[in-house]
């Protein structure tokens, strides 16, 4: 009777068993690091759309109530007042004539303006040291129109207080990301559908562009890098019947 056979593994097996253990370690790292991403993508998109949302509130709730004094040429900025309550006596009119009461701040007079920023350049370390963005640098497509050829310059949008001299008392960021326009082309078009995008423009009834429109469409593109490749590209709009043109 024959002795029964030890059998090990030859080395070949074992060569082969390592392989597969490594590869199925690759891939259960690389599963992990996909889901890692997407989970930073993820809150960081949640991030951009809940101030998103709190920002253009913001501005809507304010200008809905304003006279407005102007929007610039290039539609990057809107000043304006609201009716104040300046004396602290519990409304907004004037207690002779009864009329509004116009100004900013709790101050009759002062006047307020939403405005694209240029952030900081690298030098003044306020912000993160990038102000402009480049799809060819970065080899990604941020508006997402199919090629690498556009180039940005990201802001913010800041809130600033006139007084009544015309001279800016404070100012705050309002947007904790990036506002993006095209370089060198303040309020042109950011997503190349052929239509600029700057933040405040007069439209009209319908919604079309109009020198006389009585409505304020206030539109931005938001920018935000989750990580080293991925980003968050929003564009929240939202329409004001601005009353007091
Ligand atoms: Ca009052
Ligand atoms: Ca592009
Ligand atoms: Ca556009």
């Amino acid at each position: 009777m024959a002795a029964p056979q030890c059998k090990g593994f030859t080395l070949i097996e074992i060569i082969i068993a390592t392989a597969i253990v490594a590869i199925m370690m690759v891939a259960v790292m690389e599963s992990f690091n996909t889901g890692q991403d997407i989970c930073v993508l993820e809150s960081a998109n949640l991030a951009v759309q809940s101030s998103n949302t709190s920002c253009l509130a913001e501005m809507t709730r304010m200008l809905r109530q304003a006279q407005i004094i102007g929007i610039s040429a290039d539609g990057m900025s809107i000043r304006f007042k609201v009716p104040v309550d300046w004396d602290a006596d519990g409304d907004v009119l004037d207690d002779a004539t009864d009329e509004l009461e116009w100004g900013a701040n709790d101050q009759k007079g002062w006047s307020m303006e939403y405005s694209f920023f240029v952030a900081p350049t690298e030098a003044e370390k306020v912000v993160p040291p990038f102000r402009e963005a480049e799809e060819g640098g970065k080899g990604i497509d941020i508006n997402r129109d199919g090629d690498l050829a556009d180039n940005f310059e990201r802001g913010v949008i800041v809130e600033r207080f006139y007084d009544a001299a015309d001279v800016v008392q404070s100012e705050r960021q309002l947007t904790p990301y990036y506002v993006l326009t095209p370089l060198g082309n303040h309020g042109g078009d950011v997503n190349s559908d052929g239509v600029a995008d700057p933040l405040f423009q007069r439209v009209d009834a319908t919604g079309q562009i109009s020198g006389t429109g009585e409505n304020i469409r206030i539109s931005f593109f938001a920018f935000k890098m989750a990580n080293k490749e991925r980003f968050i590209l929003l564009h929240p709009t939202s329409i004001v019947k601005a009353r007091n043109f």
